[in-house]
């Protein structure tokens, strides 16, 4: 899988590498054919949009390394732009903190449910919990035997009643008996169709709502199109799906429609499975999937090692002038950078002791705007200015505000907050010197 996808952007991104500089006409160019490449590989066309969209901004709001080639940094952008399209990097599973949790596996026909279902208890097993296999495919008693016989093959329990008794008496008495029996996971192969149809989504919605499940994970199989993305859709808006399986990731498809499922539904991938064998099922990362689509590993190490010596001298230099006593609009455009790469201001804040109530009444989106508003504001101020501010006029202050598109009341924010800041380096700085003597 991706073969062609990687074969197509290395190629693309190569030639871009040979050119030296990254205009606004070859980077057109680039994005063109990266758009054809993506396109090719079945990856759903509104989020090829995006994906240029977020790579176009990302590229012209890039610092230029001296070390580094623009072809060089634009293959990094594109690499922390695919890991951005496929999620999350936290794939584990939700577990109830006490007594039995309860997995879904939810999908089409011949997608894969079964077989991960067997997959994720030998996996959960080898992770040290006590899982139970529930069958809620009873439709045909083949059906039944394939779990049975993948049960036996992991030494796992499936309980079962057989294709006589309702499916939802059986879901509600077999959890019973994984309670009673001290097992701490019951996973439930339900049953599928070809297509998306009601009755079999009325049956997995009332077996949701008897059993209120900590995870409802949904099969997709990586060989089908495009169609892919509705289906998973369906699933979602009906149960609320709260991870997906990538089955079938060891074929030959090419695998885009798979990459847009998360995109899409914004619901995070878990896993993928990658054969028919019991041992088949890997937890998904999406920077070690970036790195096999794009293939491109030496030139991504090598832009973040050279991006990471260029923060810690700026942040150095910064660090410098404030023990002195500056603090210019630069200095002050520096330091939200460099905090900016921490992550979200949420994710900052909540690893500080007693701020998480603050952190969670944080809009990051609005934070986000802020800090880009700030930014065009500093970006519009000529040098001069930036090195000290108070020699605007309402004039400058006028141009700054249109040149930024922002309002001359933002502007005047901007130097009150500036104003404060340097006041308060200006006494930190005072306060070194009074203990150095
Ligand atoms: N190559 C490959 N085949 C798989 C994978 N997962 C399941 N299969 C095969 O897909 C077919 C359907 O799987 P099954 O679990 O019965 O699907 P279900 O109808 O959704 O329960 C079987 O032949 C499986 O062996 C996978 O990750 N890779
Ligand atoms: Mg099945």
């Amino acid at each position: 899988m991706f073969d062609s996808l990687q074969e197509k952007l290395t190629k693309t991104l190569r030639n871009v590498q040979g050119k030296g500089r990254l205009s606004e006409r070859n980077m057109e160019d680039t994005l063109k054919e990266i758009r054809i490449a993506l396109l090719e590989s079945d990856v759903n066309y509104m989020v090829v949009k995006d994906f240029l969209e977020k790579v176009r901004q990302e590229s012209i709001g890039q610092d230029v390394l001296n070390s580094v080639e623009p072809g060089q940094l634009l293959v990094k952008i594109v690499h922390d732009q695919i890991i951005e399209l496929l999620g999350a990097k936290d794939s584990s599973l939700n577990f109830a903190s006490e007594g039995l949790s309860k997995i879904m596996i939810v999908g089409l026909q011949g997608t894969g449910k079964t077989t991960q279902a067997a997959k994720l208890a030998n996996l959960l097993k080898k992770q040290g919990r006590k899982p139970i296999l529930l069958a809620a495919d009873i439709v045909r008693p083949a059906a039944i035997e394939q779990l049975q016989t993948l049960g036996r093959q992991i030494d796992v329990e499936v309980y079962s009643e057989g294709i006589d008794v309702p499916v939802l008496a059986q879901v509600e008495n077999g959890i019973r008996y994984a309670q009673d029996k001290g097992y701490d996971t019951a996973i439930i192969d339900t049953a599928g169709r070809l297509q998306i149809d009601e009755e079999l989504m009325d049956e997995l919605k009332n077996i949701k709502d008897l059993i209120h499940p900590e995870e409802i994970l949904l099969t997709v199989d990586a060989m089908t199109g495009q169609d892919i993305v509705n289906v998973a859709n369906a699933f979602n808006d009906l149960l609320q799906v709260t991870g997906l399986i990538l089955t079938k990731f060891d074929g030959d498809s090419k695998g885009g429609a798979a990459l847009s499922v998360k995109a899409v539904t914004g619901v995070p991938i878990k896993y993928t499975g990658v054969g028919e064998k019991i041992g088949d099922l890997e937890t998904f990362h999406p920077d070690r999937l970036a790195q096999r689509i794009l293939g491109m590993g030496d030139v991504v190490s090598f832009v973040e090692k050279a991006q990471e010596e260029m923060d810690m001298k700026m942040a150095e230099e910064t660090a410098n002038r404030l023990m002195e006593g500056k603090f210019t609009m630069d200095d002050l455009l520096n330091s939200i950078e460099q905090s900016r790469k921490l992550g979200p201001l949420s994710s900052i804040m909540r690893m500080m002791p007693g701020m998480s109530d603050m952190a969670n009444a944080i809009n990051d989106a609005d934070a986000d705007d802020q800090l880009k508003k700030i930014k065009a504001i500093i970006q519009s101020m000529t040098p001069a200015e930036r090195e000290d501010p108070s020699i605007m006029r309402s004039s400058h202050k006028r141009r700054i505000a249109k040149g930024s598109g922002t309002r001359v009341d933002d502007v005047n924010k901007l130097c009150n907050q500036y104003d404060k800041m340097k006041k308060l380096v200006k006494s930190m700085s005072s306060m070194r010197s009074m203990f150095r003597m």
